[in-house]
């Protein structure tokens, strides 16, 4: 597809999946990286009030900001800058890249948006890699509302339940997926060993540097840098 189908397919459903964008040989070794820094058990870093109601269990890590430079190939790579500039606009602003854990047995991430949708002008854009294939029997599917970059703030309701028109999405080693950020979007439970996904956030010129600091889940808005719920929305009428 060329570089405008792709960016007009992304307007209009708030996302995009593009298998085989990177080779297997960089993305096994990113993998081993993000082993040999978490290990299998490591602990989350949430507050206790956090994990249960926020019912997201994952654990980040910011390799480049430690000096680990093996993740900066990715973030380099001439196509995805390319269509970044298409997508965003140029001056668009990388903002950090993270790498997410999550061990076997956790609950994944409940439905959120990463940030609040007040302005729509106003988002981040994932730019979520893959270094191991996410399938049924691994669990930690991404589900994503198409069309939903444009419906406001994601309704009050159940965390983790079914919603109309979701879509699963089973990327494979070396899969981008670009994920605009009022995009309601959930990660299913984890079945396998363990599931990792690593995401070199932008935003567009002129866009805040905390834009992500509050994430709106169905059920509060959180604050991430003073561990805040700031808004409970269990007691708002649904929207
Ligand atoms: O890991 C994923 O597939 C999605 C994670 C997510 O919610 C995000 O990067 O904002
Ligand atoms: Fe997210």
């Amino acid at each position: 597809m060329k570089i405008e189908e792709l960016r007009n397919s992304f307007w209009d459903n708030g996302f995009l999946i593009m298998e085989d964008v990177f080779e297997t040989g960089l993305m096994d070794n990113l993998n081993n990286l993000i082993l040999e820094h978490f290990g299998m058990s490591p602990e989350f870093r949430h507050t206790d009030e956090f994990l249960g109601k926020a019912q997201t269990e994952v654990i980040p890590w910011f390799p480049q900001q430690e000096g680990v430079h093996a993740f900066d190939e990715v973030e380099a790579h001439p196509f995805l800058n390319t269509l970044t500039n298409a997508i965003l606009g140029e001056g668009w602003q990388k903002q950090y890249c993270m790498v997410m854990f999550s061990k076997e047995g956790t609950r994944g991430q409940a439905w959120h948006q990463d940030c609040p949708p007040d302005d729509p002008n106003q988002h981040n854009l994932n730019r979520l890699v893959y270094t191991m294939d996410i399938t049924p029997e691994v669990g930690g599917q991404t589900v994503v509302v198409p069309g939903t970059h444009r419906r406001g703030v994601i309704p009050v309701g159940e965390p983790d339940g079914e919603m109309e028109g979701q879509v699963v999405l089973e990327p494979k080693k070396g899969t981008v997926i670009l994920l605009h950020g009022h995009t309601w979007h959930r990660v299913l439970p984890i079945k396998g060993q363990y599931r990792v996904s690593t995401n070199y956030r932008s935003a567009p010129q002129g866009t805040p540097e905390d834009i992500t600091d509050v994430c709106v889940y169905r059920n509060m808005r959180y604050r991430f840098s003073t561990s805040e719920l700031i808004e409970d929305r269990t007691t708002m009428n649904a929207d």
